[in-house]
C-alpha cells in the first residue's frame, strides 16, 4: 500500500466519528500524493505524514458560567495546536453549537496549509466551543467569553498561540476576550486578532476575509481570460465574509444577487443592499426575513431540506461563503446547468469532495478555501505586525497588502498546479504549495 493511503486509513482508525477531519485530511493527501510518491522512502523514513496529521497538542475544557436566570450553564471548550512549523498557532475560535473535536481538528489541519500559503510567519491552529451566542444577552455572552478565556488563558500569547475569529466570534466576543486576557495576565498584547480599532485591532481586517475572496476571484479569472464585471454572482451566508464579499464584488462591477443564513436565504434580483444587510445581520442580529420585509425586490425562501438554495439562482459565480459542506454534488449540477464558470470557497470546506471533482471535471475554475479566504488570516498576522511594532497602518496600506498577499497567492497555487502537471486544479496547487513550505521547516528542525 502506498504511504498515503496508509496515512490516511491511519487517520480513520485512530480518530473515529471524525467524518471532516477524515475529509479534510483524504483531500490533502490526495493532492500530495505526487510529491510524496516522488521522495516516499525519506518521507516515510520521517514519519512526516504522521507528524503532519497529528496535532501537536490538543486542549479540550469545561466551561462554566451562570445564565440570566441564575442557572450554571457548561460548555465545552477546544484548542487544538495544530502545527508551528512556521510560526506560532494562528486561528479563529468558532461559536456555535454544531462544535466538536472533529470540527476543530478539521479547521486546524486546513488552517497549517492556508497559512502557509499567506507567505506569512504563522502555524496552524483551532478553537471554540459548542456554546451557542445565538439568543443569549450580551451579559451572558460576556459571561460565557471570560471563563472560556479564564482556562484558556494558560496556553495562548503573543508569541504562542494567537487566537481570532470564526462563526459566531466576531467583535463582541474578541473584546470581552481580550479583557479577561489582560486582567488575568496583566499583559497588553496581541495575543487575539479581530480586536476594536481603539484597543489594537487593524484597520481592514472586519472586511478582510470576503474581500481577499474577491481580489483573488478576479485574479483568477483574469489569468483565465475573465473578467468579473458585470457578472451574476451567488453567495452563501450573511455573517462577516458574505457581508464583505458581497461589498467587494459591487465594487469590482459585479452583481450578487443571493445570500443565506441557517433560517433561509434571499434571492434579490435587484442586487443585495448591502447596508440593509448590515443593518438586519450586523446591528440587529435578525433573521433574513426582516431583510425581504424592507426591500421589495428580494424574496425571502424557508430553508428546506433537500433544495437548492441559493445555488439554484443562475448565476455565472458562485461564492460559498456560510460553512462546511454546504454545496453538494446536487447543487454543482444545478450551478453547471445553469452556466456558472467559477465558484470561489470564503467559507472552510464548504464544498463537499463529489461536488469539487464535478466541477473540475466540467472546467468551472475552482478555488478552494485555503487559497481564497487566506485574506482573513493574513490580515490577522498584519494586525500581529502592527501589535508589535506598536504601530497601526492606514486602511489603504492594508488593503493594498492585502490585495499583493491575494494576487501572490493565486500565482503560487497556479504555479504549483502547472509544475506537477495539474493545470487549473488549484486544490492540488494550493495542498502542494501550502505543504512544501511547512515540510521544509519540518524537516529542517528535526524529530519534533
Ligand atoms: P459568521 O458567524 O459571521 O457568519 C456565518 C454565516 O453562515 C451566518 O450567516 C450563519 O447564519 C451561516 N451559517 C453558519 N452555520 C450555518 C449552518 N450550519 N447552516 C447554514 N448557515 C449557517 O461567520 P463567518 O462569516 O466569519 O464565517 C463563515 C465561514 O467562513 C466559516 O466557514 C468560517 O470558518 C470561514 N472563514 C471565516 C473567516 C473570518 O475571518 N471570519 C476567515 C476564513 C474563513 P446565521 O446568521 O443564521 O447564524
Ligand atoms: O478560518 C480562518 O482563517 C479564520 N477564521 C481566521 C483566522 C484568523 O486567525 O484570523
Amino acid at each position: 500500500m502506498s504511504y498515503v493511503d496508509e496515512v490516511y486509513d491511519l487517520v480513520v482508525e485512530k480518530n473515529p466519528s471524525q467524518p471532516e477531519f477524515h475529509q479534510a485530511v483524504k483531500e490533502v493527501l490526495e493532492s500530495l500524493r505526487v510529491v510524496i510518491e516522488a521522495n516516499e522512502e525519506k518521507y516515510r523514513k520521517d514519519a512526516l505524514l504522521e507528524r503532519l496529521v497529528t496535532p501537536e497538542r490538543q486542549i479540550l475544557f469545561r466551561v462554566p458560567w451562570v445564565d440570566d436566570k441564575g442557572q450554571v450553564q457548561v460548555n465545552n471548550g477546544f484548542r487544538v495546536q495544530f502545527n508551528s512549523a512556521i510560526g506560532p498557532y494562528k486561528g479563529g475560535l468558532r461559536l456555535h453549537p454544531s462544535v466538536n473535536l472533529g470540527i476543530i481538528k478539521f479547521l486546524g489541519f486546513e488552517q497549517i496549509f492556508k497559512n502557509s500559503l499567506t507567505g506569512l510567519p504563522i502555524g496552524g491552529g483551532k478553537g471554540g466551543s459548542d456554546f451557542d451566542p445565538k439568543g443569549k444577552s450580551d451579559r451572558e455572552v460576556m459571561a460565557f467569553c471570560q471563563s472560556f478565556i479564564t482556562e484558556l488563558h494558560k496556553y495562548i500569547g503573543a508569541d504562542t498561540d494567537v487566537p481570532a475569529g470564526d462563526i459566531g466570534t466576531g467583535a463582541r466576543e474578541i473584546g470581552f476576550m481580550y479583557g479577561q486576557y489582560k486582567r488575568l495576565t496583566g499583559l497588553y498584547e496581541g495575543v487575539l486578532t479581530g480586536k476594536g480599532l481603539s484597543y489594537g485591532g487593524s484597520l481592514a481586517r472586519t472586511e478582510a476575509t470576503g474581500y481577499g475572496l474577491l481580489y483573488l476571484t478576479e485574479e483568477m479569472l483574469k489569468c483565465n481570460g475573465r473578467d468579473i464585471k458585470n457578472k451574476i454572482v451567488a453567495v452563501s451566508g450573511a455573517g462577516n465574509v458574505a457581508i464583505y464579499a458581497i461589498q467587494k464584488a459591487q465594487q469590482l462591477g459585479a452583481k450578487p444577487v443571493t445570500c443565506s443564513d441557517s433560517t433561509g436565504w434571499i434571492y434579490d434580483p435587484a442586487g443585495i443592499d448591502v447596508a440593509l444587510l448590515k443593518e438586519v445581520k450586523e446591528v440587529k442580529r435578525a433573521r433574513l426575513s426582516e431583510y425581504a420585509a424592507a426591500r421589495p425586490s428580494a424574496e425571502y425562501h424557508e430553508k428546506k431540506n433537500g433544495e437548492h438554495g441559493v445555488w439554484s439562482i443562475k448565476c455565472d459565480i458562485a461564492l460559498p461563503c456560510a460553512t462546511q459542506n454546504e454545496l453538494d454534488l446536487e447543487d454543482a449540477k444545478m450551478l453547471v446547468a445553469n452556466g456558472c464558470f467559477a465558484v470561489a470557497e470564503g467559507a472552510n470546506m464548504p464544498t463537499t469532495m463529489d461536488a469539487t471533482e464535478y466541477f473540475q471535471k466540467n472546467n468551472v475554475l475552482f478555488c478552494p478555501g485555503k487559497a481564497s479566504n487566506a485574506g482573513g488570516v493574513a490580515t490577522s498576522a498584519l494586525e500581529m505586525s502592527q501589535n508589535s511594532e506598536r504601530l497601526s497602518w492606514t486602511f489603504k496600506e492594508v488593503d493594498s497588502k492585502l490585495k499583493d498577499i491575494m494576487v501572490n497567492i493565486f500565482h503560487s497555487i497556479d504555479d504549483a498546479s502547472k509544475q506537477y502537471g495539474m493545470l487549473r486544479n488549484y486544490v492540488a496547487g494550493a495542498n502542494i504549495a501550502g505543504f512544501l513550505k511547512v515540510a521544509e521547516a519540518m524537516n529542517a528542525q528535526g524529530i519534533v
